[in-house]
């Protein structure tokens, strides 16, 4: 009988042993955090504690990046493993072909439990996960909706903890203890327009924080490009919908800001309510929530009125940059108190020993770097973006990577982890080797870049170029042929194009041939270059 027990103890452990060493995956993704708001990265700004344990106890990319800084497009790129002008994403607009296959499907099809929760922004449910919770479109920062598998569901509180709380109510109630997991976890903040909790809007409200050397940046050493961008933080932020002014009070002072209307070039027409205090706010926030967000909102209101008439065009930069500020980090405080929450939960349960964490963001954000906001552009701020990821015994905790990686790596990264094949169309390379030490076997030099979303809300023109450690090369077309090319090492603020220096004719010549086989080996064309010229 014994010895039958014993057969019968080996025999399963036998048939689970290959799903107990798979690892289970957390990917935690936010929207538009910028690497400079990781006190990891830079601690000027923020202090980040929980996001940085995970580089403490793993690795931090100095050099990460994506392929096209924007959101819908990052997410399809994450998803399928392939460049936007093969997964046809191409920009925030453009259909997803839902019949393509998503990285979450394969972990699904090789046994593992799978969720997400948070921000999808693609316009439909996601496939190959067996939960989810998503905000639609952008989604709400206050008293939330989702959509969920069994329909819409409305969660009162604010966005960042909503998405924390279900998502460790899965791990508690929903997790099956027999599989390992690959779970999602996406914030919406730090995204436009940057509505903190109600403590946190009071907290960061008395704060003020450094300016970014290239603040007053006048665009002089650059293309048209970074000169008609709409974004700048003094021309195109909003006293309304940015920085909390109440609409009222604007007209009171007799600053109006007209309605922006972009239209692309198939016709259809985007509109930016620059008075849009409202949607995003009043329509959500209920009566117990109220009164603390009026409070500070009375502050800003009365600082407005007060100095906003005495204040030239270089103090009303400062204002809206401090406005801005205090917001958009106090969104990241509460995505980093929530990722310590999570964390907490790994580690309480025993469940971090064998979890690859990553941490993540859909690209990059100016944080007032060239005085401007938002993302796009292939320069250093948009173009970058954090990545931080621990897995114990796999990865020596405090490592530093300056390798040039993609969030086209991730799918296979994260497949190869578990040890699932990648499809052979898959256009990344699996970090594996940077993770676990063995980097001479990484051989990639530059990466690809391509943004489209031109015409349209900030008018950041089309561009693609190539980038190494070194420099960045970069062509702007549609309405324009310009080229250009910054040194990184020499220049690390991108404050000149040097691209008709004839110091550099020769890197020029060297990374026009070099741009042009990535083309080819991403299979990027002049011929797709205009199916996508719309
Ligand atoms: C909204 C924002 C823009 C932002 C786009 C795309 N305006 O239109 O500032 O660039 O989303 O962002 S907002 O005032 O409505 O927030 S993305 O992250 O979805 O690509
Ligand atoms: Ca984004």
């Amino acid at each position: 009988m014994k010895k039958f027990l014993l057969f019968f103890i080996l025999l399963l452990m036998f048939s689970c042993s290959d799903n107990d060493k798979r690892p289970n995956i957390l990917f935690i993704m936010s929207d538009d955090h910028a690497y400079q708001a990781i006190s990891a990265y830079d601690d000027k700004l923020i202090q980040t504690p929980n996001i940085d344990r995970i580089a403490d106890e793993g690795i931090l990319f100095t050099n990460a990046c994506v392929t096209n800084s924007i959101c819908a497009p990052s997410r399809a790129v994450i998803l399928t493993g392939k460049h936007s002008h093969l997964n046809g994403k191409i920009d925030n607009h453009a259909k997803f072909d839902t019949t393509q296959v998503t990285f979450p499907q394969l972990f699904q099809k090789a046994g593992y439990q799978t969720a997400m929760f948070g921000k999808l922004h693609f316009g439909n449910n996601p496939k190959g996960v067996d939960d989810f919770l998503i905000l639609p479109g952008q989604g709400n920062y206050i008293n939330p909706l989702f959509i969920g598998k069994d329909g819409d569901t409305l969660i009162n509180g604010y966005v960042t903890d909503v998405i924390t709380d279900v998502t460790l109510d899965w791990f508690e109630k929903k997790r099956d203890k027999e599989k390992p997991f690959m779970m999602m976890y996406l914030h919406k903040a730090p995204h436009r327009p940057w509505w903190p909790s109600t403590e946190k809007f009071a907290e960061f409200y008395e704060k003020e924080f450094p300016e970014p050397e290239t603040l007053f940046d006048d665009y002089s050493g650059r293309g048209t490009a970074a000169k008609s961008a709409e974004m700048n933080i003094l021309t195109h932020m909003r006293y309304s919908h940015d920085s909390k002014v109440r609409p009222e009070t604007v007209k009171e002072m007799g600053k109006v800001e007209p309605e922006i209307v972009y239209i692309r070039g198939d016709g259809t027409q985007i509109r930016e309510n620059p008075n849009d205090f409202h949607g995003p706010y009043t329509k959500r926030v209920n009566d117990e929530q109220k009164p603390k967000y009026e409070e500070v909102i009375d502050k800003i209101n009365e600082d407005f009125r007060t100095n906003w008439p005495k204040m030239n065009d270089k103090e009303k930069m400062r204002w809206k940059y401090q406005r801005y500020m205090q917001d958009y980090l106090a969104t990241i405080s509460s995505i980093d108190d929530n990722v310590g929450r999570v964390l907490d939960y790994l580690e309480d349960t025993g469940l971090d020993e064998n979890t690859l964490v990553v941490y993540t963001s859909d690209q990059g954000f100016y944080l007032g770097e060239h005085g401007w906001f938002d993302k796009r552009f292939i320069y250093n701020e948009s173009f970058k973006t954090p990545l931080l990821i621990k897995w114990p015994n796999k990865i020596m905790p405090g490592t530093t990577n300056e390798e040039m990686v993609q969030n086209l790596d991730f799918a296979q990264t994260f497949l190869e982890a578990a040890m699932i094949d990648a499809p052979d169309d898959m256009q990344g390379e699996s970090l594996i080797p940077l993770l676990t030490g063995k980097t001479d076997t990484w051989k990639r030099d530059a990466v690809y870049y391509h943004y489209y979303e031109y015409p349209s809300v900030h008018m950041a023109k089309r561009h693609y170029g190539i980038v190494n450690k070194e420099f960045k090369l970069v062509k702007f077309y549609f309405d324009v042929e310009e080229w250009e090319l910054y040194d990184r090492l020499n220049d690390p603020n991108e404050m000149t194009n040097v691209y008709n220096d004839p110091a550099y004719s020769e890197i020029v010549k060297d990374l026009k041939v070099k741009l042009a086989d990535l083309r080819v080996k991403y299979k990027d064309s002049e011929e797709l270059d205009k199916q996508f010229l719309y």
